[in-house]
């Protein structure tokens, strides 16, 4: 019997400008969604969880995977509340089992989710792309927030070429690079001020990689024993991009770190969220390789790619296209998935905004009609891939 991929979009609730209906005429059969109106640090209830995946059923989906039950800063920091947030998500997790979920996706980059410096990059054909360009990020990290001692972790070269850069905006540039770049934060809806991201920042002062990955194995080793118990994956979904960015501590961007995570806590459980788009920055990640070599812990697949340039700076390419040898990791999925015998759920991670959504407000990266391509795309691979095996 073959087992092919469960497709699903991201669902961000009621306020998403993609419908549950959208979602479902594009070829899903289910959604990635979360409670997003919880605090970080709350528990899940029963009730909450119940209400969400009634409205995603009644419009014919299901919701098997959580992306995200998100850890609170005070677990990543060990600080304040720490103790009590994983009690709390130990309940979480009790809960989101008992009412049918699976898969538990989850971050643990500091502060900062994503990073991007352009959420529209004009594409040759006019589609727009999400890009992250280097200059521009260490003029926002130099010029714009002026965090001290930042010139310490650029080269002369690269400091020069951000200042050249910096001066060359015009002030509407200006307020759109400060705007995408704090896009990744937790909550980015509100707006956040200079002082407040230097505050938050200066709260990591003396929590270095090693001390990061403690905090890490330490939340593993209570949280996993509970998953297993309930019958959930967890999966951790890699840094983006996969490098420490404003000094912060990145844990989770090759496939040693994910190794490491994973012995932390040996259980499976205990498991990876695989998105191409964040490890496939790295040329150093070998894609189809870390899929052979992890997958009995893959339990969740961000399917898309990026192309990257000598300069550090990479944009986020069509689903096939790009530096991700898309069929090579979806022929090892396809491998993955007979020997395990089970069906990875997967989402085309992102999209470009194209045709009608170019005049709509739109996510940045979660249009409709891009990813319905890119899931299309990858669809047709992945049976393509699967029936001549
Ligand atoms: C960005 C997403 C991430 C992801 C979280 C998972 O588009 O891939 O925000 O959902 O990192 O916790």
């Amino acid at each position: 019997m073959a087992y092919l991929m469960e497709q699903t979009m991201r669902w961000y609730g009621p306020k998403d400008p993609v419908s549950l209906s959208d979602i479902r005429q594009a070829g899903c059969t289910g959604v990635v969604t979360a409670l997003h109106h919880v605090p970080v640090g709350d528990i899940w209830t029963v009730e909450e969880i119940t209400k969400r995946r009634k409205e995603v059923e009644a419009a014919g989906l299901t919701w098997t995977v959580i992306e995200s039950l998100p850890v609170s800063e005070d677990i990543k920091k060990h600080t304040g509340d720490f103790k009590l947030h994983i009690e709390n998500y130990k309940v979480s997790l009790k809960n989101v089992a008992k009412c049918g979920l699976k898969v538990v996706t989850y971050n643990f980059m500091p502060i900062l989710d994503w990073m991007r410096t352009d959420l529209a990059y004009t594409m040759p054909d006019g589609s727009k792309a999400l890009r992250f360009e280097k200059s521009a990020f260490i003029a926002f990290d130099l010029c714009m927030l002026k965090r001290p001692n930042a010139e310490k972790d650029y080269t002369a070269d690269e400091i020069s070429k951000a200042k050249k850069r910096f001066s060359s905006m015009s002030e509407t540039e200006k307020d759109m690079l400060f705007s995408n770049a704090l896009q990744g934060l937790p909550g980015s809806e509100e707006s956040f001020t200079v002082p407040q991201i230097l505050n938050a920042l200066k709260t990591y002062q003396g929590i270095d990689r090693a001390k990061l990955k403690q905090h890490l194995f330490y939340f593993l080793q209570q949280v996993v024993p509970v998953a297993e118990a309930e019958g959930l994956k967890m999966a951790i979904h890699p840094d983006d991009p996969p490098y420490p960015i404003l000094s912060l501590p990145r844990i989770v961007s090759t496939e040693q770190d994910a190794l490491d995570l994973i012995a932390a806590a040996p259980s499976p459980a205990n498991g990876l969220c695989f998105c191409t788009g964040s490890y496939g920055v790295r040329p150093d990640n070998d894609l189809p390789g870390m899929v052979q070599r992890l997958g009995d812990h893959i339990h969740f697949l961000h399917l898309r790619s990026t192309r990257r340039d000598e300069e550090g700076n990479f944009f986020e390419a069509d689903h096939l296209d790009g530096d991700v040898d898309m069929y090579a990791v979806v022929k090892e999925i396809v491998e993955v998935m007979r020997k395990r015998k089970v069906s990875i759920p997967m989402r085309p991670d992102h999209g470009h905004q194209m045709l009608d959504d170019l005049h709509k407000r739109t996510n940045p990266g979660y249009t409709g009609i891009g990813r319905l391509r890119g899931l299309a795309e990858l669809r047709g691979l992945e049976l393509g891939i699967d029936r001549a095996f």
